[in-house]
């Protein structure tokens, strides 16, 4: 990491008083992770730190230490006293300026990133899109500007690396990613407690809704690739809730990508919202799905890993086995999540 912007991201901290941390609307391990990651080394260097998430925690990152002093009212932006903001894994210029504009003073922001797609909207970007994950983008800061991690900032920062390169085994998985990992289990980071919060710990209800998307793998013309459905009939039968929901089109989809065989490049999960839209995720070994996926949809994400959303929308099975997609009168379109 080049020292000039190490110096410079060091000196602002070391003038501040009070930082703000922001996670992006689109939580996740990384997200979740390099912020908590630098709410430790901040605070073990003696910094106040406050802490804002938009959106809800799932409880798979409830093991994460501290994750409760994570604050969703915007009362927290709104603190006087605030002088620097630092976001981690926000590669969208919309929601961040929303969250900012409610701020008291305007202050410097510091942008850690990872995403090729990142604006730069920052003061100062640290946007490195060869980096797996934010959290090894964040960790090569911190050491690089010489402050003491915690075991507390490691387990938080190895669950960004963990999580978005699926355990390493996803293609986006570097050197540099497995090399943080391994200097973040001898500062105290704890492996096997990160995988069995993020990968195995189902809920029977969440693989009996897995069970079904297996049997319903149909060819996707839309897509070029393979798709499976999670209705919300399968839902309400099954009795999930909307916490084992939410994250199932995407668990699916990565467990096929994982695991298919060569001859499939795109996998497609689409799953009908409790409130009358379909929600996509789609992943691909080397085709641009991102590209795929807003091309059909205003989809958008990462080249191998994308998300999309069809408004007023639903899921109907053909009598060969395949699925389509049947949209209502009202046919808007949004920007997604990944
Ligand atoms: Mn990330």
């Amino acid at each position: 990491m080049n020292t000039i912007l190490v110096q410079n991201i060091s000196d602002l901290i070391r003038r501040s008083h009070h930082i703000l941390l922001i996670t992006d609307e689109r939580i996740d391990g990384d997200t979740l992770g390099s912020t908590m990651g630098l709410f430790h080394v901040l605070t073990n260097a003696g910094k106040r730190v406050s802490v804002f998430s938009p959106k809800p925690l799932p409880e798979t990152f409830r093991y994460l230490p501290m994750i409760n002093i994570i604050q969703r009212n915007d009362a927290v932006l709104k603190q006087p006293t605030i002088d620097l903001a630092i976001v981690c894994d926000s590669s969208d210029g919309v929601f961040l300026p929303s969250a900012l504009s409610k701020m008291f003073h305007k202050v410097p922001l510091i942008s850690f990133d990872h995403h090729l797609t990142n604006p730069n909207y920052g003061t100062i970007n640290v946007v490195e899109p060869t980096a797996a994950s934010t959290a090894d983008v964040v960790w090569r800061f911190v050491k690089a500007a010489g402050y003491t991690i915690t075991p507390n900032a490691a387990q938080c920062l190895l669950t960004g690396i963990i999580t978005d390169t699926q355990v390493f085994f996803s293609a986006n998985t570097t050197n540099a990613a497995v090399k943080a990992a391994a200097e973040l289990l001898k500062y105290g980071a704890k492996l096997p407690d990160i995988i069995r919060a993020n990968y195995v710990n189902k809920t029977p209800n969440f693989l009996r809704i897995w069970g079904i998307a297996l049997e319903r793998l149909f060819p996707d013309d839309a897509f070029g690739g393979i798709a499976t459905v999670v209705t919300q009939k399968d839902i309400l039968d099954i009795g999930a809730s909307a916490e084992e929901c939410e994250s199932i089109a995407g668990v699916i989809s990565e467990f096929l990508n994982a695991v298919l065989d060569d001859t499939h490049d795109i996998i497609v999960v689409y799953r009908e919202t409790n409130d009358g839209h379909v929600k996509g995720s789609a992943r691909a070994r080397t085709k641009n799905v991102a590209a795929v996926a807003e091309r059909l949809y205003g989809g958008g994400g990462h080249k191998l890993a994308a998300g999309f959303k069809i408004m007023n929308a639903r899921m109907q099975e053909l009598p060969n086995h395949r699925w389509h997609v049947v949209r209502s009168t009202v046919d808007r379109i949004k920007k997604p999540a990944a």
